[in-house]
């Protein structure tokens, strides 16, 4: 704790100002008696804003919505029933980085000390469970105690910041408006300092191998959006005039437009030259790599062995690994050491994919929609600054288009937990209302937490969304069970909903099954909520997709697996 000026707070409301001095303005969640006391004060201060979600699990994947463009969110949960329904979502922060605060009101103190059984709990007299359990998918969790509660407030908070990473934090409900001595100054979000010898040894070793290359590459995760280093890293390519690619986790955190953007590296599935580029060159430097089979095209990703790692607290050159030192101090200090290039020979560089909005215009515009219709007029409709979320799905095609400048993507690759998007969309509209949000979902998707599309009412955001009624999982369909009823789903009248969610709703609804019937929904003002429901054929997909879907079954399953019969949706020529 500080050694500076104190004063006299009571617990909660210390925890709601440093929650606000660490620029959350929002608090998402369901009320419980065990977190009632907190949102009480939460409503007599008016520092934050709370907004109630229809379930944890919702509000889970809201906060990580809403800390993907505030750089912090946080959800307010009950004891267990709350806990465990919002830990899917917040396992999900941990596996993408992001940084989240989940609070969970729980037991009273007193009740804990004296062994007394409460519900919410499993009446079996151990009240850890649910710390133990959010022990695995948290950088850092507390009960907290009148003792503990200055210091383990802000070492929480920092630490969800610091490492790009969610924390738990347990508030016995008897505790709140206790008052403890807390610092007077505000919390300082800042990293902690770094080792100047490590610092400048990385940058000096880094340095030195750009500065030797011939063919020096920049690959790029999402932790360089998470570390905030992307105009860092544009500002190097820049001065080096280095190809940057980026995996799809990273899907626009380089500017596609940018002139040194070489597209994604997705190994056998990516563009030659981008193959070319990053597989053959004598000095790649990858931002916070994490291969997984859906990041590398199963396993084909292929980085020189001589590749930099650099992470947001570590760095890895050659045989040295630098520790104590931070990403963003790094690629400043390599930009400022490594010469101004200004020969170097371009890159060959890809005929570009994006096609203008009215290339539909020539195909049959009365025919049935196909995706591929689809997918090129939408590749029309994005716009600069545009938010453009993308679920688990046959949506996926959305990695194919090329965003505008300033876009933001938000998805959960590694994750991919089906329903993300549609609690996170509520998130990010909470954080930037003022730009355009787009969600592409599936119909199998959107009906885990199709709820939330009714606080999203309630609030009067203006999303656009775009969901695919094919029935069912037609991307689950291309790793087994083309046709079996398992992939099958209850087909809602989905274009309804915003009228069922809200009665004097203003959305604009559309049922979508022509090019012509799309082409009428996408010239629709943004002036309200606009919800698109295309009906597809449930055996259209783009072959990207079903090859990722077909290539996934033989990992899974194996040689002797069941997808070998006949029974997987592949992809139509
Ligand atoms: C929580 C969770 N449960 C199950 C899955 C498995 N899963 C992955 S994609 C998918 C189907 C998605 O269907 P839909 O959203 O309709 O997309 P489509 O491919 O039909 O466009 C399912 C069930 C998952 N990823 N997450
Ligand atoms: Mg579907």
């Amino acid at each position: 704790m500080s050694s500076g000026p104190s004063e006299r707070m009571k617990i909660g409301d210390f925890l709601l100002r440093r929650l606000k001095e660490a620029g959350v303005r929002h608090l998402f969640g369901v009320p419980g008696d065990y977190n009632l006391e907190l949102l009480q004060q939460l409503q007599d201060m008016g520092a934050l804003k709370w907004i109630g979600t229809c379930s944890e699990l919702n509000a889970s994947y809201a906060a990580d919505g809403y800390a993907r463009l505030n750089d912090l969110g946080a959800l307010l949960v009950t004891n267990g029933v709350g806990a465990l329904s919002a830990i899917n979502g917040v396992g999900g922060s941990y596996s993408e980085h992001v940084p989240v605060i989940c609070i969970a009101g729980s037991i009273p103190l007193r009740s804990i000390e004296r062994g007394l059984g409460m519900h919410h709990t499993m009446a079996d007299g151990n009240y850890n469970h649910f710390l133990d359990a959010y022990a695995h998918v948290t950088a850092a969790h507390a009960r907290l105690t009148p003792r503990n509660a200055a210091a383990e407030i802000d070492r929480l908070i920092l630490t969800a910041w610091r490492e790009k990473l969610p924390v738990y934090m347990e508030l016995p409900s008897d505790i709140a408006y206790l008052e403890i001595e807390v610092p007077v100054a505000p919390l300082v979000l800042a990293a902690s300092p770094g080792d100047p010898e490590r610092l400048s040894s990385c940058i000096a070793a880094i340095a030195g191998r750009l500065s030797a290359a011939t063919s020096p590459a920049i690959l790029v995760d999402a932790d360089a959006g998470r570390f905030g280093v992307a105009p860092e890293l544009m500002e190097l390519a820049e001065k080096m005039q280095t190809p940057v690619a980026v995996i799809n986790t990273a899907k626009s955190v380089i500017d596609e437009n940018f002139p040194y953007y070489l597209g994604m590296y997705i190994g056998k599935a990516s563009a030659p030259h981008v193959r070319e580029a990053i597989e053959t060159s004598d000095c790649l430097l990858a931002i916070g790599y994490r291969p997984l089979e859906v990041t590398t095209g199963d396993f084909s990703a292929s980085l020189p062995v001589s590749t930099i790692h650099a992470r947001g607290h570590s760095v890895d050159v050659g045989d040295d690994n630098y520790q104590a030192v931070t990403l963003k101090d790094v690629l400043k200090g390599v930009i400022d050491a490594v010469p101004q290039v200004r020969n170097r020979s371009p890159r060959p560089v890809a005929a570009t994919l994006a096609r203008t909005h009215t290339d539909y215009l020539h195909v049959d515009s009365s025919a049935k929609l196909t995706q591929a219709a689809y997918w090129r007029a939408i590749q029309g409709y994005l716009r600069e600054g545009d938010v453009l979320f993308v679920d688990n799905g046959t949506s996926y095609a959305l990695f194919g288009l090329t965003f505008p400048p300033k876009c933001t993507f938000v998805g959960s690759v590694n994750w991919g937990s089906i329903g993300y998007s549609v609690g996170a969309l509520l998130g990010t509209l909470t954080a930037a209302p003022e730009r355009r949000h787009i969600l592409f979902v599936g119909d199998g998707s959107f009906q885990v937490t199709a709820q939330e599309l009714s606080t999203i009412l309630r609030h009067d955001h203006k999303p656009v969304i775009f969901l695919i009624n094919n029935g069912g999982y037609t991307i689950e369909r291309g790793y087994l069970g083309k046709t079996e009823a398992y992939n099958d789903i209850a087909n809602w009248s989905y274009a309804d909903l915003a009228k069922v969610f809200r009665r004097d709703t203003s959305a604009r609804s559309f049922v979508v099954k022509t090019v012509m019937d799309l082409q009428n929904a996408l010239s629709a003002p943004n002036d309200t909520l606009i919800f698109v429901e295309s009906i597809m054929d449930r055996y259209d997909a783009l072959a990207p997709v079903m090859n990722s879907s077909n290539n996934g079954a033989d990992l899974d399953y194996g040689p002797r697996g069941p997808q070998r019969r006949d029974n997987q949706l592949r992809p139509t020529a």
